[in-house]
């Protein structure tokens, strides 16, 4: 049992379900990490139990190579694999600790690209809002070195496109419905009081260091 390779477990939230309010609250929280995560862990578990030869795959492996996969498993397994990354970056990236600013080389790289934080706010939120139904936003490193705002749809990754995440915003309607309606402008912003810019910077870093 592990979090990276099968058999996949559930990764435990860094903090109390409760820990987030009044911005995501204890409910909406529960039920997206027990049961919906649940749910990827356990159906990417079922499409990869009677495979034995892609049980030592590592999560980002399984992502990223999903289309060395028998045809039966591949569409399974890469939309699986990636709500687990996906939902493990977000949790992970969440915090009650107030790390709602960057600092360092990630505050540096951000003044740099966008003029300033205030900017990259707006920018990160219009990217989040614009996201047509399912998916997420994205900050990464994109594969040429920058740093750059991207969206993904329903369980796609940046892995595939070659690019190193460093935060993400699940902006599915599950994420939010319970507290926000259909008020995605209104989570997004109160995303930004939870979010943890100091994993943002290790991320940022770690992305450095992997070339
Ligand atoms: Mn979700």
């Amino acid at each position: 049992m592990s979090y990276d390779m099968y058999k996949f477990e559930l990764m435990p939230l860094p903090y109390d379900y409760s820990a987030l309010e009044p911005y995501i609250d204890t409910k909406t929280m529960q039920i997206h990490h027990d049961r919906h995560l649940q749910t990827y862990v356990d159906n990417l578990n079922a499409a990869l139990s009677g495979y034995p030869e892609y049980q030592n795959w590592p999560l980002e492996k399984l992502i990223r190579h999903s289309n060395w996969l028998p045809d039966e498993i591949r569409t399974k397994v890469k939309n699986n694999a990636g709500g687990v990354y996906n939902h493990n970056l977000y949790f992970n990236n969440l915090s009650p600790n107030k790390k709602t600013q960057p600092s360092g080389a990630l505050a540096d790289a951000i003044n740099s690209v966008f003029g300033s934080f205030e900017n990259f706010k707006e920018a990160f939120k219009k990217q989040a809002l614009a996201v047509f139904g399912s998916g997420y936003a994205w900050l990464v490193v994109d594969k040429d070195n920058q740093l750059r705002i991207i969206t993904t749809a329903n369980q796609d990754t940046p892995l595939t496109l070659d690019a190193c995440p460093l935060m993400t915003i699940d902006v599915w309607e599950h994420a939010y419905y319970l507290k926000h309606y259909n008020k995605r402008a209104d989570y997004i912003d109160d995303w930004f009081n939870v979010v943890d810019f100091d994993k943002a910077l290790d991320n940022y870093n770690a992305c450095y260091a992997t070339e």
